[in-house]
């Protein structure tokens, strides 16, 4: 959701990409997408509609006219329902364009249709969960406030590889002036490497080194009392459990030395313009939850949030406020229907009565902007659902990933110079509309419009399905209070930004009593509470490292990759080398490996083969591969996500992509 500038080329092109003027991208851009071009012209993108003439997954297509493809997907799509009724299809959608207009079609027409619902699991139900837990409401402190700051604190995120605005910024706070940066993330990651402290935790344990500074906060009077009363719900029985979780008890579990913590708490604690940025890595475990409330008890501790540039920011994502019962067809008063955890898909094809119930079997789905076959848990699972073969499968997309390739039916998608839409944010507080710029290339259709074709075959009607996209990002607008689309897009962006009273939840936190929880109400929160602990705490539920399985990975966000978007880019690809274990230099010795040898990683779901590299700052027992490659990339052809398990974290779900136990061995190449 960057502003961006894009040249268009005499030929009407797409030239080079640079940031745009909008105050918090301020002109800066990820290299991956100033060479946007690359992707878009890209000779392999996908250009006209494909129909399966080989056996599934065999990857031959012949291509097909669309209306030919739109009969056949409606024909198909009303087979199914008529035999196990419309819950066996499974519209499953995901982040490939953030834009609300062009997510929100397939969501429309799966609500209207009756068809199963998606609980969308991939990346925030853990951070959601923990973070409303505490603060209650979906934003924090603007970025920009950074420039106030007296101490940043990167914790569970790697924003050089993720989110390199949030860099600039930080740079821009650290300008002439003496402003520590803190990374709290278990390897010395590009982020990392630019901190003046960096404290690498096992993985799965934020949550214990969050109490233990609490407890030195606690016991060295660095809490702010006035403000404790004021505003949370701190009580003495809080501050007794606390008074229980020592530094010496949190170096056991977090593998950081006690000394480091109470350091870092007391740097922590007397600094009051303390910005804390919390990443999603450290609540992608099965105690994410738990650990992001913990964690985001510190600055009310302090009472950080009452200074400019202090408090924190994990998502601005709940600020806007856009009324989208209209653009999601929920003004129609669909069906209800039943929600199918996206996390659990290979469960839900092999038809997992955890995951069905007494629900029909999926039999039917549309996958639009995800690619499940490399993104998803368990991926060998999900493989063998999507090879079904009594599953019809219609993907729409920009390139023949690796999901499109076991499709039935592949049909071509545009990219976001060719589409309208309207965007907002997670990191930023900015609302933007954008224009497509150039023509789609060849028969290319952007998922509002194909989805308004597919719902008329359907005989589906909503007034949505009948506006163009840039209507309905107007209509979205209007319905939330907001300049229209035209005036958005004119004005370049409208900062939906608070009062400064209100971004500090100094006027109240999101409950009703305005209080920030040190004791959550987990039920509020999911299904899972019973398990939750009362207190902030180490909740003892992750992947444990065993005898036999005595390394954590970690399955980390790559620099070159947005998630397998770009994977298909040259430059992208050179940049990233090659699949890589990054592992103790110390373990290496002990274990014999050398850079670049070549290591298995295994589990219960099965093993991983790659090259090694040994690494500092990360401890003993840690293991991360920067990810995600596709799987071919691979030694083998099976990728990292084989090795993470679908079991969801607590207590509403989320998959715990970083928590994973495995053994590490390595092996020859006879061995192979
Ligand atoms: N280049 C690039 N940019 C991206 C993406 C991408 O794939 N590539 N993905 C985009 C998406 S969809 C998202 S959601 C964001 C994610 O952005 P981030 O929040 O930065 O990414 P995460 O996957 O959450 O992982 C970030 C860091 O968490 C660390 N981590 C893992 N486990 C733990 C733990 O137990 N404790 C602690 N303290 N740290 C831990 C990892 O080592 C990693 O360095 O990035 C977005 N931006
Ligand atoms: N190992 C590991 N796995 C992870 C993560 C991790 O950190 N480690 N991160 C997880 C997270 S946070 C997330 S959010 C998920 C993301 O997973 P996905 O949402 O699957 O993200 P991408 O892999 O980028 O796939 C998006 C696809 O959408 C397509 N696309 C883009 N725009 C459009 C469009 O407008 N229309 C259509 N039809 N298609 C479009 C792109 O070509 C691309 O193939 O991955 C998760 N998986
Ligand atoms: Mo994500």
């Amino acid at each position: 959701m960057c502003a961006l500038q894009v040249e268009i080329t005499a030929e009407g092109r797409i030239g080079r990409v640079r940031g745009g003027e909008q105050p918090y991208t301020d002109g800066v851009i990820c290299a991956k997408v100033a060479r946007y071009a690359e992707r878009a012209h890209h000779p392999e993108r996908l250009s006209r509609p494909l129909l399966r003439v080989g056996a599934k997954g065999e990857g031959r297509f012949a291509p097909i006219g669309w209306d030919e493809a739109l009969d056949l997907l409606a024909a198909r799509l009303r087979e199914a329902m008529e035999h196990h009724g419309p819950e066996t299809v499974w519209p499953y959608h995901y982040a490939g364009t953030m834009g609300l207009v062009q997510r929100g079609a397939i969501r429309r027409l799966g609500h209207l249709a009756g068809w199963s619902r998606q609980r969308e699991t991939f990346c925030v139900a853990l951070s959601d969960a923990g973070w409303l837990a505490g603060v209650g409401a979906k934003r924090g402190v603007d970025p920009r406030e950074m420039t106030e700051s007296e101490l940043i604190v990167v914790w569970g995120g790697n924003p050089v590889h993720t989110q390199v605005n949030f860099m600039h910024w930080v740079l821009q706070a650290r300008r002439g002036r003496d402003v520590p940066l803190v990374v709290i993330d278990p390897y010395r990651t590009a982020t990392a490497a630019k901190a003046d402290l960096h404290l690498a935790p096992r993985p799965g344990s934020d949550g214990a080194l969050a109490c233990a500074v609490m407890h030195v906060l606690l016991a060295e009077g660095l809490a702010d009392r006035a403000y404790l009363a004021r505003l949370t719900d701190l009580s003495p029985a809080v501050e007794a459990h606390l008074a229980r979780r020592t530094p010496a008890w949190a170096a056991e579990i977090t593998g950081i030395p006690a000394d480091d913590i109470v350091r870092f708490a007391r740097l922590y604690g007397s600094t009051p313009r303390s910005y804390l940025r919390l990443g999603y890595g450290f609540t992608r475990q099965r105690n994410g939850a738990a650990a992001m409330h913990a964690v985001s008890c510190l600055p009310a501790l302090t009472g950080a949030w009452q200074h400019r540039g202090g408090g924190a920011l994990y998502s601005n994502g709940g600020l806007y406020g856009l009324d989208l019962r209209f653009l999601h067809g929920l003004d129609a008063a669909p069906p209800p229907a039943r929600q199918l955890d996206m996390g659990r898909l290979g469960a839900v094809l092999a038809g997992d009565p955890r995951d069905l119930g007494s629900g029909p079997p999926v039999s039917a789905m549309l996958i639009q902007s995800t690619n499940p076959a490399v993104v998803a848990p368990d991926s060998r699972k999900v493989r063998a659902g999507l090879l079904r073969d009594d599953l019809f499968v219609c993907v729409h997309e920009q390139f023949m990933t690796e999901t499109a390739q076991l499709a039935d039916l592949v049909l071509p998608a545009t990219v976001f110079t060719e589409h309208d839409d309207l965007y907002q944010a997670s990191g930023h507080t900015f609302l933007q509309a954008a224009r497509a710029l150039v023509p789609a290339p060849g028969e290319c259709r952007a998922n509002h419009d194909f989805i308004g074709q597919l719902a008329r075959r359907l005989g589906i009607s909503h007034p949505a399905f009948e506006q163009s996209a840039w209507q309905l990002a107007d209509a979205v607008l209007r319905a939330s209070g907001k300049p229209g689309a035209d005036a958005l897009l004119a004005a370049g962006w409208l900062d939906c930004a608070p009062p400064f009273e209100t971004a500090h939840f100094l006027d109240g936190f999101g409950h009703t009593d305005g209080r920030f929880r040190f004791m959550p109400d987990w039920a509020a929160q999911g299904e899972g509470h019973a398990t939750m602990p009362a207190f902030p705490d180490h909740q003892p539920v992750i992947d444990e490292a065993t005898p036999e399985r005595p390394f954590r990975l970690v399955a980390a966000p790559a620099r070159h990759f947005l998630n397998t978007t770009f994977t298909e880019t040259p430059s992208s690809r050179r940049g990233e080398g090659r699949p890589t274990a990054l592992i103790h230099r110390a373990t290496c010795a002990r274990l014999g490996i050398a850079d670049g040898d070549i290591v298995r990683l295994g589990n219960a779901l099965g093993s991983v083969a790659l090259h090694a590299r040994p690494a500092d700052g990360l401890q003993p027992d840690t293991v991360v591969v920067e990810s995600q490659w596709p799987n071919p990339a691979f030694i083998e052809g099976i990728g990292i996500n084989a090795l993470v398990s679908a079991e969801p974290g607590w207590p509403a779900a989320g998959v715990a992509y970083h928590d994973t136990a495995v053994w590490l061995e390595r092996i020859t190449c006879s061995a192979l």
